[in-house]
């Protein structure tokens, strides 16, 4: 199994599930700005996309960050990245995935990363996110994970993209909450292994 992955971008979250999951995978760094594989292949052959995450398991690609992080859990079910079946916590899981994918990950990525949006749309952005936020920070003060007491997917995939605050410059000072539950997901022994993999600081920011 082949993981394309950028260091810091969206494809951290099946990184760390992978790895959260003790599954055997091979890492292939993909350049985004010239999206040729580190050996030179050209990635769009492989994702016609051409973005990352992309996960190849038997011949087939697979992507979509959201779908990926599930697909690992599924894999192996004996490390309980996911609430049981029919449970409110696992539709719960499916919500947050849900949520952070199109109200966080799609408002930061790729506007705030382009030195061409216009200054009211990052302005926009910022007062959205802030909204984000704070729900996140509200829940988070009253339970340590987002659907409940355990670590799911969901949880690994809020990290990866609440990380990018580190990237564009959002101060988390106003959601303690927040921050602490960045700093609790940093400090696992398997999120440390994957920032280290990607040349990231123990934090999740640039090394
Ligand atoms: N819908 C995709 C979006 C993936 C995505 O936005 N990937 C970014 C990095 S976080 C990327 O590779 N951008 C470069 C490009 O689109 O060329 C997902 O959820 O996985």
């Amino acid at each position: 199994m082949k993981l394309y992955f950028s260091p810091g971008s969206c494809s951290l979250a099946p990184h760390i599930v992978a790895r959260e999951a003790s599954l055997p995978f091979e890492l292939v760094r993909v350049d985004l700005a010239t999206h040729k594989t580190a050996d030179g292949e050209d990635f769009y052959k492989i994702n016609p996309r051409g973005y990352t995450p992309a996960l190849e398991v038997d011949g087939e690609v697979h992507t979509e960050s959201a779908a990926l992080v599930q697909y690992l859990a599924e894999m192996a079910p004996e490390a309980h990245l996911m609430p049981p079946r029919g449970t409110a916590e696992r539709q719960r899981m499916k919500e947050w995935l849900s949520f952070i994918s199109l109200e966080v990950h799609k408002a930061i990525s790729p506007w705030l990363f382009q030195s061409t949006t216009a200054e009211s749309t990052r302005q926009a952005i910022h007062e959205k996110l802030a909204i984000r936020f704070a729900e996140l920070d509200a829940l988070l003060e009253k339970q340590p994970f987002l659907t409940g007491s355990s670590f799911t997917v969901a949880d690994a995939y809020a990290f990866t993209i609440v990380n990018w605050t580190n990237f564009v410059n959002i101060d988390l000072a106003p959601y303690p909450y927040l921050r602490a539950y960045m700093k609790r997901i940093a400090e696992r022994p398997k999120v440390q292994e994957a920032l280290h993999a990607e040349g990231l600081s123990a934090e999740g920011g640039k090394a």
